[in-house]
């Protein structure tokens, strides 16, 4: 009888930060069990959840063997990559201080300067509606997309020199980009990647990893 994996991730299949998750343990071809929780009944805001899985209320979280937990999904694939390095795709380069300085600047460029607009798009396109918060705020919208399409002028210099953000090599940093991303062209806002030519190219280059086809398979 095969032997069941020791990792449990906590979420459900649908939101973002499991779907990073996933594609991260998949890339990595670790086997795990997804937990979902009763999300639209609340389950993560209830005291036993906020005692025994993530304090601020929130998913994704993982419990890996001996149930040691990680909680916010960048962490818990940084702490994947580290903790099963040598299996599946290097998602961090750490022989070479300078690669590993040049990952940890493309995923500080990711939380800074792409999240905060792609996820604020989303979330008054979407979530806003999705939790019965009304109509979205088209202002707001217009501002993450001015700031959106600022960032993305920098990215397409850099991925004109690079093929990923990080250098020659694809790491969590373009992977980090992959829940929001899919979302900005599921509303309709793919032209901020088509419309610049190397972001394109980049944007089909990690979109068509098995690892984000997996990921939202689960969906
Ligand atoms: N920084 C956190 C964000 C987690 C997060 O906001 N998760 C969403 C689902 S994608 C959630 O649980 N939302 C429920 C809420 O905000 O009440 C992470 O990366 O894990």
């Amino acid at each position: 009888m095969a032997k069941k994996s020791p990792i449990t991730l906590y979420g459900i299949a649908q939101s973002t930060c499991t779907q990073r998750v996933i594609a991260t343990l998949t890339e990595k071809g670790l086997s795990f069990t997804l937990q979902s929780i009763d999300f639209s009944g609340g389950e993560h805001k209830t005291p036993k959840y906020l005692q025994d899985k993530h304090p601020f209320g929130v998913i994704p979280v993982l419990i890996d063997e001996n149930g040691f937990k990680v909680y916010e999904s960048r962490a818990i694939c940084r702490y994947l990559e580290m903790k099963y390095k040598g299996k599946g795709t290097e998602l961090i380069p750490t022989k070479d201080p300078k690669a590993q300085g040049l990952f940890e600047q493309a995923a500080s460029t990711e939380i800074s300067y792409f999240d905060p607009y792609a996820s604020g798009i989303v979330a008054e396109r979407v979530f806003k509606k999705m939790k019965g918060q009304g109509e979205a705020d088209e202002a707001k919208v217009a501002s993450h997309k001015a700031e959106l399409n600022k960032s993305l002028d920098v990215y397409e210099k850099i991925l004109s020199q690079q093929p990923y953000l990080a250098g020659e090599k694809f790491t969590l940093a373009d992977l980090f980009h992959l829940p929001y991303g899919t979302w900005l062209v599921k509303i309709g806002e793919g032209d901020l990647f088509e419309c610049r030519p190397h972001v394109k190219d980049w944007w089909a280059r990690i979109t068509s990893r098995i690892s984000w086809k997996t990921a939202q398979a689960m969906e």
